[in-house]
């Protein structure tokens, strides 16, 4: 595993979200991951040009920033894919899913993406009634989308380089109208929080898992908003949403994504470590996406062990 942690936090407007690197780091990843047989190396946070005057491009905030930022990322992930490894991208806001997956995909090539998320983060630069850019990432990377998307500066680099069919969305429930139009038009797989209750989790997975290796078995991204989970349980992020997944679901679909094999990717976004009330609320987040990562790498929870002890 390698990791590239991203301390960026002008896809939203909340500041703290670029300590969530550092927070999770603090709370012993690499330590856990090298205990349970994984080689881990990381390489520390990315630093990112200072982007001086970044007017807004019609409603879409800090477009230069992002765009620049994500360009890095996206080398920075080649790299660590073109050596083989499985990539980590501790985050930033979820406009990173920009770099992360352009660049495992230009390693690689055609991805299945897993994204788990309260959010579908699926607007366009021209439906986004916010002009956040972490609420658009998928929208810059889907092929079927391409003809919706302005110039922008700084983001002429990308790629569209996944398709409509290859994406599944898990623990949906704070959806925009003009998202949800998105979302039927293009026919995308959509596990909601309502599917969750209607089929449970272990259902969620398995219909995941067969629906995208239905045609060919490609590499997996996993790119998991740390909202996905119940904000009594991670409240520590900038936009909560009631309703979301227990602590439960949420490893039990690492360990089920582990458990393919195919996971080639993760990235880890969202923790906020100054929009928790007490302490307490924000070790629960970190520890939280700590243990969804140490999920992703071969932890389970009826126990692990890699050599003979009698
Ligand atoms: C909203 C909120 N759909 C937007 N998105 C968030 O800004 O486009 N994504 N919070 O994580
Ligand atoms: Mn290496
Ligand atoms: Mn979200
Ligand atoms: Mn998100």
């Amino acid at each position: 595993l390698d990791f590239s942690s991203s301390p960026f936090s002008r896809g939203q407007p909340r500041v703290g979200v670029d300590r969530g690197p550092d927070v999770i780091r603090a709370a012993g990843l690499v330590h856990r991951l090298h205990e349970q047989g994984c080689a881990v190396k990381d390489y520390g946070n990315l630093t990112f040009e200072e982007v001086v005057v970044d007017e807004p491009v019609g409603a879409v905030k800090c477009v230069r920033a992002v765009g620049s930022a994500n360009q890095r990322l996206s080398e920075a992930v080649q790299n660590v894919k073109r050596d083989g490894h499985t990539s980590v991208l501790l985050g930033g806001d979820h406009s990173l899913a920009i770099g992360s997956i352009h660049g495992h995909s230009a390693a690689v090539g055609d991805l299945s993406v897993v994204w788990v998320d309260a959010h579908a983060d699926i607007n366009t630069p021209l439906t986004s009634p916010t002009g956040n850019i972490h609420g658009q990432p998928m929208s810059y990377l889907l092929h079927e989308l391409q003809s919706k998307i302005p110039v922008l500066p700084n983001f002429t680099w990308i790629k569209p380089c996944v398709s409509a069919k290859d994406l599944v969305y898990i623990g949906l429930r704070d959806v925009d109208p003009e998202e949800h139009y998105i979302l039927k038009l293009l026919g995308v797989k959509v596990f909601s929080m309502s599917a969750v209750d209607q089929l449970g989790v272990a259902r969620v997975m398995e219909e995941t898992c067969d629906y995208l290796s239905a045609r060919v078995k490609k590499p997996i991204h996993l790119s998991f908003d740390i909202d996905a989970i119940d904000p009594s349980i991670t409240p520590a992020t900038g936009t909560p949403v009631v309703g979301g997944l227990t602590y439960r679901e949420g490893v039990y679909i690492t360990e089920h994504l582990c458990q393919t094999g195919l996971l080639s990717a993760v990235d880890m976004v969202e923790v906020n470590p100054l929009r928790g009330q007490t302490e307490q609320e924000v070790q629960s987040t970190v520890h939280t996406a700590v243990d969804l990562l140490l999920g992703c790498f071969g932890r389970r929870r009826e126990g692990n062990h890699s050599s003979d002890y009698i």
